[in-house]
């Protein structure tokens, strides 16, 4: 599903599901375009098209929540554990761009020591898509995050994405701000260190955010194109679940 209002972005959403949840999906995503806190779109897209080929299946990431206070100390925390992953400043640099001027569709790509920017059309970015997850994980995912007081869909379908996008080769981290105006919390994925979850990466009522997967400096960008916008994914169990963690701890597991 993709939705827009006046050619702005205002939301987007992928699923893999059995024929008989196509229905009440569908009624989900079209709901969830008309009732978005970016706007009402006034038009939406959906698409839906049977799987070619079987997917793979995938583990969720692990999850942690880095104890974080405010957004100063959010951003000084990613800069650190960025360039504890190989994340030049440059790169860095270029990231913070991106997400603060907001307003892709999809991730930018960044090459991690050079800071060039990959994608064959900047606007529109790459798109992560063609993922779920079985109804037996989707279930015990939804207890695990009621239980630990997170938003059930947004996480839940942040982590599958980065799920997908870590296991992707060339693919060392991404970068995620909500560009929901009141959701404050973000996350650094990668295969090396999980999902680690950031609160205050952003101030209350901001509609500016994005994604940004950093990838090795000579990229095959084709086939990441392939990898990510093509290639089907199903999460069929799930990573820990490791709580709160502190930054300082983060930061030694990587320095
Ligand atoms: C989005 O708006 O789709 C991004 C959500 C990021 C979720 C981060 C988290 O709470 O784990
Ligand atoms: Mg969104």
């Amino acid at each position: 599903m993709r939705a827009s209002e006046g050619g702005r972005h205002i939301s987007g959403a992928e699923t893999i599901v059995p024929v008989e949840r196509l229905y009440t999906t569908a009624g989900e995503f079209l709901r969830r375009a008309l009732s978005h806190p970016r706007g009402q779109a006034d038009e939406v897209y959906l698409t839906v098209e049977r799987l070619k080929g079987a997917p793979l299946y995938l583990k969720t990431l692990p999850v942690c929540t880095v104890n974080i206070r405010n957004t100063h100390e959010a951003w000084h925390f990613i800069e650190q554990i960025l360039s504890n992953l190989g994340i030049s400043e440059e790169a860095f640099k270029r990231a913070k761009e991106v997400i603060r001027g907001g307003g892709m569709r999809g991730a930018a790509l960044i090459t991690l020591s050079s800071g060039r920017r990959m994608e064959r059309d900047t606007r529109r970015g790459v798109r992560a898509t063609r993922m779920g997850i079985i109804p037996e994980a989707e279930e015990r995912l939804h207890q695990l995050l009621i239980s630990a007081g997170m938003h059930p869909t947004v996480v839940k379908e942040a982590l599958i994405l980065a799920t997908k996008v870590s296991s992707c080769p060339y693919v060392v981290a991404e970068l995620c701000v909500s560009d929901d105006p009141d959701y404050t919390t973000g996350y650094i994925a990668s295969r090396r260190l999980g999902y680690l979850r950031i609160p205050f990466i952003k101030e209350g009522g901001v509609p500016e955010g994005g994604r940004v997967f950093f990838v090795e400096e000579d990229p095959d960008i084709e086939g990441i194109y392939r990898y990510l916008e093509g290639t089907p994914v199903m999460i069929e169990d799930l990573g820990d679940f490791m709580g709160e963690v502190s930054p300082g701890d983060v930061l030694r597991s990587t320095g």
